[in-house]
Order: structure tokens, then sequence, then C-alpha cells
């Protein structure tokens, strides 16, 4: 059986489906900290805190899961706010999760990491999967030394913990929380709404961006490579396309003419999107697991406005 802790997210919930239709609804359980807005009853969900390290015993016996998906966690924007709960959730979560996996055995578990690890010195451009990492976030540095955490509970112990370092993830089937890529998800609403979007960002804020349909592809594909394929045991660089909002306010003016963008000056976004890299080389991963991103920014742009068009209409 597997557990997704943080199913209620964004991608958690992408997850969720995904598991379900690989590996059968009750096969599945899904948990978060408050229950789902839209019940799902293709499978269990359990309220848990994840820091809650007894509640979440209680839930590794019950189940007994083979793996574990742990997305719990506070995003960039949101962890500048409430640095401590930040690094509490996202520290604090992981060392229980990791923790219970070995003392129940668990088979896998899957961590997500950020390309928020990179910082103000770490090349901008393709940056490497080894670089200088200096981030400057309580998000990004939680997430730096959760990959160490990982890799040591790897090496010294030998669980099989697997972790990818999202890029900035576009997705419509449920809101994203807190992220400072979210522009990327929030301008679809707007231009579909209002035909006019008020960006967060710069106009040549260059950012490295995936498809969630690419995003959920890539983790079970890592999931199911055989572990000694596997090299990495922080966190896999992981990438779909860069682009910046300029470029993706043109291309939804391809499908939606006389949309508008305008840019907000001083959001404190901005100041943490320009210690992240413009793209980033995911060399590492196509060699060890055959990743091969799909959706370009064109066919992100007329499939999340396909989809929402159903929603808003
Ligand atoms: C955020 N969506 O903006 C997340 C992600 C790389 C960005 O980690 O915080």
């Amino acid at each position: 059986r597997i557990i997704i802790i943080g199913s209620n997210g964004q991608i958690g919930t992408e997850l969720a489906i995904a598991l379900r239709a690989k590996f059968g609804g009750k096969q599945v359980i899904t948990s978060d900290i408050r229950d789902p807005q839209i019940p799902d009853s293709s499978g269990p969900f359990e309220t848990i805190d994840v820091l809650d390290k007894q509640s979440l015993r209680l839930l590794f016996t019950k189940y007994r899961p083979t793996q574990v998906y742990l997305l719990a966690a506070m995003l960039s924007a949101t962890g500048e706010k409430y640095p401590r709960q930040a690094w509490d959730l996202n520290i604090n979560g992981l060392l229980n999760v990791l923790d219970l996996s070995l003392e129940y055995n668990v088979n896998k578990v899957f961590w997500p990491s950020s390309i928020a690890v990179f910082g103000p010195h770490s090349a901008t451009v393709n940056t490497p999967q080894y670089a200088i990492m200096d981030p400057n976030t309580v998000y990004g540095i939680s997430k730096l030394a959760g990959e160490r955490i990982c890799e040591y509970y790897h090496g010294r112990y030998g669980l099989d913990v697997r972790s990818i370092r999202y890029p900035g993830i576009i997705s419509w089937k449920a809101a994203p929380g807190g992220g400072t890529t979210d522009y990327a998800i929030h301008i679809f609403h707007e231009a579909l709404k209002n035909n006019t979007y008020s960006c967060f960002l710069s106009a040549d804020t260059a950012l490295p961006m995936l498809y969630m349909d690419d995003a959920i592809r890539g983790t079970l594909a890592l999931m199911d490579a055989p572990a000694d394929a596997l090299h990495i045991r922080s966190s896999y660089n992981l990438t779909g396309i860069s682009f910046t909002p300029a470029m993706l306010a043109d291309e939804i003016g391809k499908i939606l003419p006389g949309f508008t963008m305008t840019y907000e000056e001083n959001d404190p976004r901005q100041a943490i999107a320009d210690t992240w890299p413009d793209s980033v080389d995911d060399t590492e991963a196509r060699k060890d697991w055959g990743w091969e991103p799909q959706f370009t920014l064109a066919d992100i742009t007329s499939d999340m406005i396909t989809n929402l068009n159903k929603i808003h209409n």
C-alpha cells in the first residue's frame, strides 16, 4: 500500500489520481492536515499532522505502507512570512517520515526538493546538478538541508528515498499554495476571467518550469527505476522549459486575442525569483532514469486554457 502525506496540495492531489489509477484506489491512502475540499471516495483518507509523530506512527501501523510520498511542505513565499513554521514543517515532517519509514521497512520514499535550493551565487543558466548552493529563503534552506538528510538516510541506513528538484509546476486541477512561480498559474485564471493579468514578477524573469503531467510522469518514472540505476541520492535536477512572464503572455495572446499584461513593482516574490536559476541542467535524470519532458510552452498554454475554460464556463 502507498501513503501520500499532503495529498490536498497542488502536487499531492495529482499524485493521488495517478497512483490510484496505477495501483487501485484502495491501495493508496491519502492524508492531509484537513479534509479534502472535494471528497474522493475512490480510496481511504486520513486526517494527519505530519509533525505529530505518534499519530503518524498509528498510520504506519494501520496501513503498513510499502511506499510513502511526503508532499506536505510550506513553499517559498509563505515560508518567508512564517520562517520558523516553514523550517519546522519542512524538516521535522521529513525526519518523522524518514524515521518511521526505516522502522516500518518501507520499500521506497519520495520527497520533493526544489530548484529553490540554488541561490544568488549559483550558476543561473543551465545550473548543473552539482553547483554552489547558497539559498537565502527558509524554504530553499530547508530543501537543501532535506536533500542532505535524505542522502544521509540512504547512505547510512540504506533507506531507498528518492527526490526531484521540481521547478515551478503549472497545473489546473488543484490550487497552488504560496509559491513564487504561481504567477504562471494565476495568469490563466485571470486571463479567462478578465482578459488581463497584473504579474508580480517582472517581464524578463526567466524561471525553469514544468507542466504537471510531465512532473507526475517523471516522478513515477523515478520511483519505478531500479535502485542501482540511481546515482543521485540528494535530489535530481529536473526541468521542462524555461520562460519569462512576457513569453507566457505572448503565448496566451495567441489564443486569447486582446489579452493584456501589466507588471507590479516591489512584490517580495521578485527578490526570491531573482536568486533562482533561469534554467537548470537535468542531464543526470535523463541518463539515470530516462527523463524527457513532453509539454512545450504552447502545449501548456493550450492545455491550461482548454481545461480551465471547462471549469470557468
Ligand atoms: C515555489 N512552486 O514557488 C514552488 C517551487 C521552484 C518553485 O519550489 O515555492
